[in-house]
């Protein structure tokens, strides 16, 4: 860690953007192709509804032993519990399969999503994403960032600096009313009739809502212009990390309800939209 306060070096940047990459485009090949015929739920966390399969477990273990392996001085934090404190001041922010309950149902909509950051990931705003890849094992392809770098997509396989990578860039929208909005809900009851009277005020609003079920994917969606605005409350930073610094380098904003996306709510929008489609979720 040689640069300004803390930060990585350039150097070290580019091999931690490679390294995302490589240890993303390996879970995500896993569990595609070793995706049970039917897959099991391995237990319930928050809600009956909120599942971890037995393949979540594993994908998060296969990273964590990667990880560990090429930088044993980090942190990781894993949503299945892989939970490391490091010494170097860096820390890897793992979602091993990001929507779980589409590859339960095997609708091909989730992710592997692996960022490395620095700051402390319990306090919002604490904390800076410096590379960070989403993995999409239905479209095999692997989409990364660092930051400086631009946001870009490559073929499964392909490292970072492939000369086939496509640079991404959000959507020039400026309308709300043409705007395409994906969007989420969370598991729990309660938290999902709120949400409900919140869409009372979005729908009327925006061109049209996409559910997607997946943050990390609804996130590369709006790096890449395929929608034109994201917003959900409920988030954690193992859904929103990667996807973050894809979107900013890519030309947009992210933001919560405060300066900074967290719990309460994540937004990501072209800067032309993103404080209207903010108001609509902040009421
Ligand atoms: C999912 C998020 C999604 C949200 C779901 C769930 P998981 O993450 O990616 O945006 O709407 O409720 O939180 O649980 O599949 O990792």
């Amino acid at each position: 860690m040689t640069g300004d306060a803390g930060q990585p070096s350039g150097e070290v940047v580019v091999e931690l953007e490679r390294l995302c990459v490589e240890v993303a485009a390996e879970a995500s090949r896993f569990i595609r192709d070793e995706r049970p015929d039917r897959v099991r739920v391995a237990q319930t966390k928050s809600t009956e509804t909120d599942v971890v399969t037995l393949m979540d477990t594993a994908s998060e273990r296969l990273i964590h032993e990667r990880l560990l392996a090429a930088r044993p001085d980090d942190g990781i934090l894993g949503e299945e519990g892989a939970d490391v404190a490091g010494s170097s001041g860096l820390t890897w922010v793992v979602d091993p399969i990001d929507g779980t309950v589409n590859y339960l149902y095997d609708i091909p909509a989730y992710a592997v999503s692996i960022a490395v950051v620095t700051g402390d990931v319990s306090v919002a705003g604490g904390w800076t994403v410096v590379a960070g890849a989403v993995a999409d094992p239905s479209r095999r392809v692997v989409h990364h960032a660092r930051r400086g770098g631009g946001s870009w997509t490559v073929a499964e396989g392909e490292g970072p600096d492939s000369r086939t990578g496509r640079a991404l860039h959000v959507s020039d929208e400026t309308l709300l009313a043409r705007t395409l909005l994906a969007t989420g809900f969370g598991y729990a009851a309660e938290t999902r009739a709120r949400q409900a009277e919140v869409m009372t005020r979005v729908l009327p609003a925006v061109r049209d809502i996409r559910r997607i079920g997946s943050a990390a994917l609804d996130l590369v969606r709006v790096a890449e212009g395929t929608v034109d605005a994201y917003a959900e409350a409920g988030l954690n930073p193992w859904d929103l990390a990667a996807g973050w610094l894809l979107v900013e380098e890519a030309g947009g904003v992210v933001t919560g309800t405060g300066r900074h996306p967290g719990k309460e709510l994540t937004v990501a929008a072209p800067p032309s939209l993103v404080d209207e489609v903010k108001a609509l979720f902040v009421g």
